[in-house]
């Protein structure tokens, strides 16, 4: 991090820390009202931090000081930021409108990018209105989406939360885990005739989701015949050869490419399933909504920019404070997977430890993200977050409509929404729970210190467009911290090293032969413990 502005912002942290949020609120009333931004359908109060006006103008500065600006439109304008991969990183472009030119390698991609959204129009609707006829001459009803990481959680995640939309008679299942029972279960909800398989792979020659589609193919064509396969599989990928190798017709593929990011792919081909499930007029509202924080993200100073303010906050409490995690409690049922893909969008990207000059890094990177949907996790783990030692911000994610207006559930949803983030700022002082009475030795216990900092962020609807918006916030959120810490956000090399092995160590449980133990002590005892329970080594 830019040593002087950090240090500046240190500084400010150090005289504000003995504030409480109770001060705060207090020393201003207009202080809600000034700490509150909106973007793209969506309303930010970020009140609930443990900031001033001048530790926010420091933490601004450390934005600037590391060149955000500069970085944003190296971006936005198809530079290759991923060094390490020497590619462009323009998710961004996916959801441009195609007006408005973007040049990789001096080539407008635009055009690119909406044929292949209008050919995946077309697919969608034919699927849609029962066109689409699978080997036998029946309409699809299932989908099943068979991809992991990038080419699972988002598609997954936006089938749920977008499924009020949805075209209820196609059901979208998603299989990801190399673990057969992944794909036996979900094998067993489908009909062979009536299933369309998408198997989405950004390389095509990922273990887990080659392995999937392979045993899925053998299945359909065990009932169904070779022949069936053309309508059965579609492809989504960047590589022709390799789905031409697998067997899917390349005139069944959607493709995408090498500068679309796996955790960022949502809103390409990869989407998809999303598309059969909303229709390509919802999902080209969801990538409007994309677009829409996107440009807010570009163009509005950083005071009220709600990505680079979520990002400073993260920093202030990951660097300025030690905290190590950031929960996110999305209060609508529908955004229960969100913290899942979260997960990997943050952590996969920010879990570096070396910065961009090859060094590493000074002080930590990247939050360790975890949640759950509310109002389940106030029954599980909030008492931590009020009451156990650690400091956890929260982002708090509601709408003030529910899809499912049933009686008085919702205002008490959000009632409990609502309260959390008031008690989780204000607490509850050993005055007061005198004052209600609590004996003496069970004060210590009855007492909530507070000062436990939260963003609410609050929009009208979960519609396809907020929806869009909020993940184009986060992805935005997660590339403000990377520029930050200076580090490479687009590449994952982390997960290699795992993947190699797994290679090695396969023919090992599998060889006829004992495998002379080529692994430290543990890992050998573990291969032949496994080995004799298949009775391979007798
Ligand atoms: C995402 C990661 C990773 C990737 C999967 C699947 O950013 O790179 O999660 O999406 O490994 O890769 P394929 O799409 O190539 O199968």
């Amino acid at each position: 991090m830019h040593t002087s502005a950090w240090q500046a912002v240190q500084e400010e942290i150090a005289a504000t820390r003995p504030l409480h949020l109770r001060e705060l609120f207090a020393q201003d009333p207009r202080r809600a009202d000034k700490m509150t931004v909106r973007a793209a359908g969506w309303t930010l109060d970020y009140s609930k931090h443990r900031v001033t006006p001048t530790l926010l103008q420091r933490l601004v500065a450390l934005a600037e000081a590391a060149d955000l600006r500069r970085w944003t439109e190296a971006m936005f304008t198809g530079e290759a930021i991923n060094r390490t991969e020497q590619r462009a990183v323009l998710h961004t472009a996916l959801r441009n409108p195609p007006d408005q030119p973007v040049q990789v390698d001096g080539q407008d991609v635009m055009p690119e990018v909406h044929a292949v959204l209008d050919k995946m129009a077309v697919f969608a609707d034919q699927v849609r209105k029962g066109e689409w006829r699978g080997q036998t001459g029946k309409n699809i009803r299932y989908v099943v989406n068979i991809g992991i990481g990038g080419s699972d959680l988002g598609p997954a995640m936006a089938c749920e939360a977008l499924r009020p939309y949805s075209k209820r008679a196609l059901k979208l299942l998603f299989v990801s885990n190399i673990d057969g029972t992944h794909l036996a279960e979900v094998l067993r909800q489908v009909k062979p005739a009536q299933t369309l398989f998408i198997v989405a792979s950004k390389t095509f020659t990922t273990q887990e989701t080659m392995t999937n589609a392979r045993s899925a193919r053998a299945w359909l064509v065990a009932s169904l015949g070779e022949a069936a396969v053309a309508r059965h599989f579609v492809a989504v990928s960047t590589s022709t050869a390799e789905v031409d190798k697998f067997g899917i017709d390349t005139a069944n593929m959607f493709g995408f490419w090498d500068w679309v990011g796996g955790r960022y792919s949502l809103p390409s081909a990869i989407g998809l399933p999303v598309m059969l499930a909303i229709g390509p007029k919802h999902f080209r509202r969801m990538l409007a909504g994309y677009h829409a924080m996107d440009v807010h993200f570009r163009t509005t100073p950083y005071e009220r920019n709600v990505p680079v303010l979520l990002a400073l906050l993260g920093i202030l409490y990951h660097n300025g404070y030690g905290a190590e995690s950031l929960a996110v409690l999305p209060y609508d049922q529908y955004l229960a997977r969100l913290p899942a893909y979260l997960q990997q969008l943050d952590m996969e990207s920010n879990g570096k430890a070396v910065d961009r000059q090859g060094q590493a890094v000074v002080g930590t990177t990247g939050p360790i993200v975890w949640g759950e949907a509310g109002t389940n996790g106030q029954h599980s783990f909030y008492q931590l977050i009020h009451q156990g030692t650690h400091l956890i911000p929260c982002d708090f994610i509601g709408f003030c409509h529910s899809q499912n207006p049933l009686g008085d559930h919702h205002d008490k949803l959000m009632a409990n929404f609502f309260a959390q983030t008031e008690a989780l700022a204000f607490g509850k002082t050993a005055e007061q729970c005198r004052a209600e009475g609590v004996p003496e030795s069970l004060v210590p216990y009855r007492t909530f210190e507070g000062n436990r900092p939260t963003s609410s962020l609050l929009a009208d609807e979960l519609t396809p467009t907020t929806f869009g918006a909020l993940m184009a916030m986060y992805e935005q959120k997660v590339f403000t911290q990377g520029i930050i810490w200076d580090v490479f956000s687009f590449d994952q090399w982390g997960v290699q090293l795992g993947k190699q092995l797994a290679d090695k160590i396969l023919p090992e449980l599998t060889s006829p032969e004992a495998p002379v133990g080529q692994h430290d002590a543990s890992t050998n005892a573990l291969i032949r413990r496994y080995r004799k329970s298949r009775g391979r080594d007798v």
